[in-house]
């Protein structure tokens, strides 16, 4: 029997670090923050924290526009509070993840402030340049945050891409200069001491500019297999990929388990359901329950001995798991701890966003008070096109990435014990209820849910290596499913649904032993109570 690694077996906790903790008042959460919330993960038990971007950078999209990949952006702290937390970290068995985003840097990076000097600047080739005339743009390519693709740079006579906001130029991953700077930040890095690295939209890197192909394109995984034998295969590290447009054949290439490319990708199928299809996330649409577990049933079996899966319901771009798949109001607490059953009973690497061990919510505020790039811009584009505003607010409302950025829940405290200033973005009013100091005392609480969760996965192999079958796939009401290895047989058995429900189970469950579930005395018995979930073991 192959041996697992140890990304396989762990748990990883994304930390967004400027809504996380604030150690010195300015509003904004830092490193020296996170240092003195350590304690309070270990307690979780997670493994590795994946830190959402930390270096240099002017901020246009709070950190993935990045200006200096081996320096530290002085909001965050020093590059010596980073070694402080990887060091401080590795004392309590956490190792440290951090976010590359090599598809596009910064408009303030060095190197941009170069290539825009002229077509003959040594860098001009590390980004995507077109010719053009002004007011002519080279293509139709349109950008992630509104409006066209292409900005014109006068004094090259030219257009560079960028995917993202005008202040995230794409770069050229065709000049092998580019790459082996790459390389070399990277491998930087590894020598201090990080434990791997989440890589930002890595399926845009390999892309065909003429053609219009963006994604996966013909280049991507010889570019990411010479990335990977160049730095990560140097160590012992995990490494994750997003990549919207992965299919499990993908999959298999950047899963590899010969470890030629990456450790696992983030896809997101099963995040796309409730929109319009070939529409935007904002134009909403019914969630189709179905559908949804037959998209973990195709990941979990594709991907079964052939690679490896990410599991998660939300990130820093995502709305809160409790409000996108629950109910976030009278049955906050058991829906919680409900989809983090249905997550963690799966084969693949969970991922907890931070909050999510607490069931903070999404939030509503006026327009004022939101901060996000990729929500303003919509909002402004979708007002000049004669949308109303209440229908903007509503998928604001449903999917705004600040549903995910508002400051942690600490305490019942002024801003929720975030910051003892005023934070960069307002506390969801539900702290006084929803926060860490309750929760810690409180051993029927989400958290402890999920500490016990993480604790179960250390234990239970077959949560690690057996196989996923789905049991009742076309139920309309219950998620459920088996997981088997030679050894033992698990079983999965989720409401998401309010109404109680009645099902007729197999009679060799009915005597298996519970291991965990969010009513105090859950048995396999076919009665399930508003989103009861438990986990039983068969044999
Ligand atoms: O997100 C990739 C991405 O495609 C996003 O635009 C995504 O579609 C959107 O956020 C969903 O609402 C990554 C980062 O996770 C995100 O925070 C960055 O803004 C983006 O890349 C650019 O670096
Ligand atoms: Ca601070």
């Amino acid at each position: 029997n192959k041996q697992a690694k140890w990304w396989q077996k762990a748990v990883i906790y994304q930390i967004y670090p400027r809504s996380f903790y604030d150690s010195n008042a300015d509003g904004i959460g830092d490193l020296q923050g996170i240092i003195q919330k350590l304690p309070y993960l270990q307690e979780l038990g997670i493994d590795a924290i994946w830190l959402s971007p930390v270096f240099r950078s002017p901020q246009d999209d709070n950190g993935y526009d990045i200006s200096d990949y081996q320096d530290i952006d002085p909001i965050f702290g020093k590059l010596e509070d980073m070694d402080e937390l990887i060091a401080e970290a590795k004392k309590r068995g956490i190792r440290i993840i951090m976010d590359l985003v090599l598809n596009h840097s910064s408009d303030e990076h060095p190197w941009f402030l170069e290539a825009k000097k002229s077509k003959d600047n040594p860098y001009h080739d590390f980004y995507v340049w077109r010719d053009g005339v002004e007011g002519k743009y080279p293509n139709d390519l349109k950008a992630a945050f509104c409006g066209p693709a292409w900005e014109w740079v006068p004094e090259c006579g030219q257009y560079y891409l960028h995917q993202f906001s005008v202040k995230q130029p794409d770069l050229n991953w065709e000049n092998p200069a580019l790459r082996k700077a790459i390389y070399d930040m990277i491998n930087w890095w590894i020598d201090r001491g990080v434990g791997g690295f989440r890589l930002d939209v890595i399926d845009l890197i390999g892309k065909d500019t003429d053609n219009c192909v963006m994604a996966e394109g013909p280049m991507l995984h010889p570019f990411i297999r010479e990335m990977s034998s160049n730095t990560f295969q140097r160590a012992d590290l995990v490494t994750v990929g997003e990549a919207w447009s992965a299919t499990p054949e993908r999959a298999f290439l950047y899963s590899n388990p010969d470890g030629s490319e990456l450790s696992m990708v983030f896809q997101f199928e099963h995040m796309v359901l409730d929109q319009q299809p070939g529409k935007e996330k904002w134009d909403l649409a019914p969630f189709p329950f179905v559908e949804f577990k037959k998209v973990f049933t195709k990941w979990q079996q594709s991907l079964y001995q052939k690679g490896w899966n990410s599991l998660f319901l939300d990130n820093h771009d995502l709305p809160r798991a409790v409000s996108h798949f629950g109910n976030d109001e009278k049955y906050r607490v058991e829906s919680a701890k409900m989809l983090a059953t249905m997550i963690h009973g799966m084969q693949g690497t969970p991922y907890i966003y931070q909050g999510e061990e607490l069931g903070m919510t999404n939030v509503r505020f006026d327009i004022e008070d939101y901060r996000d790039i990729e929500l303003l811009n919509m909002y402004k584009e979708r007002m000049e096109n004669g949308y109303e505003e209440q229908d903007i607010m509503r998928s604001i409302y449903a999917k705004g990435r600040d549903n995910a950025r508002t400051p942690m829940q600490w305490d019942e405290s002024a801003n929720a014990g975030f910051t003892a200033g005023t934070p960069w973005i307002r506390c969801n009013p539900n702290y006084t209820v929803i926060n860490a100091q309750e929760e810690l005392v409180d051993q029927d609480s989400i958290f402890h849910y999920y500490k016990k969760l993480i604790a179960l996965r250390k234990k239970e192999n077959v949560l690690v290596d057996g196989w996923y079958e789905p049991v009742m796939e076309e139920d309309e009401d219950v998620f459920a499913y088996t997981r088997e290895n030679d050894t033992e047989k698990l079983l999965v058995l989720c409401n998401f649904k309010e109404q109680p429900q009645t099902r007729i189970l197999p009679e060799e469950w009915k005597n298996g032993e519970v291991l965990i579930s969010n009513y105090p005395d859950s048995s396999a018995g076919g009665n399930l109570r508003p989103f009861e979930a438990m986990m039983i073991k068969v044999r």
